[in-house]
């Protein structure tokens, strides 16, 4: 893995901030996506300090066409060589009915997840196939798998992220570029503070009696799928807490 360049998106916090933190110690350069330019920043000089990192911040808001346009098309000095893009800027907003929900929320939510994913993969992989080598990684779910309560549109997005997983790995077929979809279960990370806007004594709720997983257990399998032999293609990994079995199936401890 050493030298590899690894496009990170969302990578200030939670599953994204690990993955950063495991290629960073395997050696790898990394270009770091968020809009948090602050926390950005802390991690370039922690990475740096503790593991000598080469990283290029590139802050701008995945939902902005014009903006990561620019970026990613400015990239110069090597850094166009882009070998693993991890698609993991994503959120979740509300548990509410389909039928009562906020269309505000939804929208961002299909902006995020949806909409910026496929237009990142679009600008990035070009140059994979140019270059004839690279690792696409989404940052799917276990909310893509079946829809559970209140989760309608968000469950939506995911399985639009397992179907852009699936289209990509079609279309590249052909070519040695691997495409794998990453899907989490519970991990505890800010996910659910955003997912209830800010609400903390409702966001610890759903991990109440339950070991959640950590955003390192999901960059632990990220990393497998990055560095499994070229011929290995990891194409899809659902990862679960050992007491939930599904989107809806969680076993608490009373
Ligand atoms: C996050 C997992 O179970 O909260 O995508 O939908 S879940």
């Amino acid at each position: 893995m050493k030298h590899k360049t690894v496009f990170i998106t969302g990578a200030s916090s939670g599953i994204g901030e690990a993955c950063a933190k495991i290629f960073a110690q395997n050696g790898c350069k990394l270009i770091l996506n968020a809009r948090n330019t602050d926390k950005l920043e802390t991690l370039k000089n922690e990475f740096k300090s503790q593991y000598g990192t080469d990283i290029l911040l590139l802050p701008f808001d995945v939902r902005d066409r014009a903006a990561a346009e620019k970026a990613i098309s400015g990239l110069t000095d090597g850094w166009e060589n882009i070998d693993i893009l991890v698609n993991n800027a994503g959120l979740a907003l509300g548990v509410d009915k389909e039928f009562e929900a906020d269309i505000d929320d939804w929208f961002t939510m299909i902006d995020t997840n949806v909409k910026a994913l496929a237009m990142i993969t679009r600008l990035v992989v070009p140059g994979m196939v140019k270059r004839n080598k690279g690792h696409v990684i989404n940052i799917g779910s276990v909310a893509g798998d079946a829809a559970y309560p209140g989760g309608s549109v968000y469950c939506a997005t995911k399985a639009a992220v397992k179907a852009l997983s699936d289209g990509l790995r079609i279309d590249l077929y052909d070519t040695p570029i691997r495409v794998t979809n990453v899907k989490p279960g519970l991990v505890e990370t800010n996910f659910s503070n955003i997912r209830f806007h800010g609400d903390k004594e409702r966001a610890k709720k759903v991990y109440n009696g339950i070991k959640p997983l950590t955003g390192t257990d999901i960059a632990d399998v990220v990393y497998y799928a990055a560095s499994a032999p070229e011929h290995v293609q990891i194409a899809e990994v659902l990862v679960l807490a050992t007491h939930q079995a599904s989107g809806s199936m969680i076993w608490r401890e009373q």
